[in-house]
C-alpha cells in the first residue's frame, strides 16, 4: 500500500471515529432518536474490506450498524447524519433512520435491522449481476451472531450451488448484544463454519488495516473471477455497548483494556509516526479539522434541515403508499394475485 493510500485511510477512519462519537453525544442531547448502533473499534473492517473493492460499483450490504459502511461506498456524509436527525434531506427522507441507511445510486444497498436480513438479499443480489453477466460482486457485512439464523445457512448453500459472486465479511467483535460468542455458538471461529458448504474461507486481524485489506483483496480476486462465494473473517471489538440502550456492564475491564491497546487508528498512526511519515503535530490537526467539519458542515447541516411534512409522511415507507415506486395500477394487478398466491 503506498503512503499516501494509508494517510488518506488514516484520515478516513479517523473521521469515521469522531463522527460516530458525535452522533452518541447527537443522541444524549436528543437530537437522534430510536436505535443508534456504533462503529468505533471496527473501522479497519469497513476500511479495509472496501478498499480492496470497488466502492460504487461493487454492491455492498449489511446490518444495523452501517453509517460508516455507507460513507465508505460514497454515500453524503451530511445525508446519513440527516437521516439520523430524522430529516426530509437524509438518505432514506427520514424515514428509515440509523438501522436503515440507503444509497442505491451508490449501490449500497442498506441498512437491515432483522439480523441475517441481508443474507438472501444478497443471494438475490448476486444472482441478478450473474444472470446479466456483469463484473461487479455483492459485498455482504455481517455480524458473528447473525451467523446463527437459519437464512445465513439457506443463502450460503444457494450462493455455492449456484456460483454466485458474494464476500461475505464477518466482523467478529465476539459479542451479539451481551452474549459472548461461545455461549451462544457451538463453533466460535466462524469461518470454519462455512467449510460445511465447501465455501473457502480466511480469518485475520481485524484491528490492522493492512493486514484486513491484503486478505480482501485475496478475497475480491477469487470472487470477480467467477470462482464463487468466500468468507473473510475479521476479529475484531467494539469499544461501546451494543447500542444506546446498552450498559455495557458484560464485558471484562482487563477484555476492553486487551482490545484498546489494539486500536485501528492508533496501530496505523503509530506505524506512520514510526516510518517518518507522519508528526504528531500533522495527527492532531488533521484530527481538529475533521472534528470542525463535523460541526460546521455536517451537524449544522442535519440540524436546519425541515423535518418531512405531516402530509407526506406516510410516503416511501410500505410500497403501495408510495407513488412514485408502485404506479397504482401494478398495486392492483398484484392485488389481484396476478403474480399468484404462493
Ligand atoms: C431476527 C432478529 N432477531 C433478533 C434481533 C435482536 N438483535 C439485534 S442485534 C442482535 C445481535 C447481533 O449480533 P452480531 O450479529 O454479532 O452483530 P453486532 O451487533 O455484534 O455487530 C440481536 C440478537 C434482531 N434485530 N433481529
Ligand atoms: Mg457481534
Amino acid at each position: 500500500m503506498e503512503i499516501a493510500d494509508k494517510k488518506r485511510l488514516l484520515q478516513e477512519m479517523l473521521f469515521a471515529r469522531r463522527y460516530e462519537e458525535r452522533c452518541y453525544e447527537a443522541y444524549v442531547e436528543r437530537k437522534i432518536g430510536g436505535f443508534l448502533h456504533l462503529y468505533p473499534g471496527q473501522e479497519a473492517c469497513a476500511h479495509g474490506v472496501l478498499e480492496a473493492a470497488r466502492p460504487g460499483f461493487d454492491y455492498v450490504i449489511t446490518g444495523y450498524r452501517d453509517h460508516i459502511h455507507a460513507i465508505k461506498c460514497g454515500a453524503s456524509v451530511k445525508s446519513v447524519m440527516a437521516e439520523l436527525f430524522a430529516k426530509e434531506t437524509g438518505c432514506s427522507k427520514g424515514r428509515g433512520g440509523s438501522m436503515h441507511i440507503f444509497d442505491v445510486a451508490k449501490r449500497f444497498m442498506g441498512g437491515y435491522a432483522l439480523v441475517g436480513g441481508p443474507f438472501p438479499l444478497a443471494a438475490g443480489i448476486a444472482k441478478g449481476v450473474k444472470m446479466q453477466g456483469g463484473q461487479e460482486i455483492c459485498i455482504c457485512f455481517l455480524g458473528d451472531a447473525a451467523n446463527n439464523q437459519g437464512t445465513f445457512h439457506e443463502s450460503l448453500n444457494m450462493a455455492k450451488v449456484w456460483g454466485l459472486p458474494v464476500l461475505y465479511v464477518c466482523e467478529n467483535n465476539l459479542y451479539g448484544i451481551g452474549t459472548r460468542i461461545d455461549r451462544s455458538t457451538a463453533v466460535v471461529e466462524q469461518h470454519k463454519r462455512v467449510s460445511g458448504y465447501n465455501i473457502p474461507s480466511n480469518m485475520v486481524d481485524g484491528q490492522d488495516i493492512e493486514v484486513v485489506y491484503e486478505a480482501a483483496q485475496t478475497a475480491v480476486e477469487h470472487v470477480r473471477a467467477g470462482k464463487g462465494p468466500y468468507f473473510l473473517e475479521l476479529m475484531t471489538y467494539r469499544y461501546r455497548g451494543h447500542s444506546m440502550s446498552d450498559s455495557n456492564a458484560y464485558r471484562e475491564k482487563e477484555e476492553e483494556k486487551k482490545w484498546s491497546e489494539r486500536d485501528p487508528i492508533i496501530i496505523l498512526r503509530d506505524r506512520l509516526l514510526a516510518s517518518g511519515d507522519l508528526t504528531m503535530d500533522a495527527y492532531k490537526a488533521m484530527d481538529d479539522e475533521i472534528i470542525e467539519q463535523i460541526e460546521v458542515d455536517i451537524i449544522q447541516y442535519a440540524e436546519e434541515s425541515p423535518e418531512p411534512s405531516v402530509d407526506e409522511l406516510e410516503h416511501y415507507v410500505l410500497a403501495d403508499n408510495d407513488p412514485y415506486v408502485w404506479p397504482k395500477k401494478k398495486m392492483a394487478r398484484v392485488k389481484g394475485r396476478e403474480y399468484g398466491n404462493g
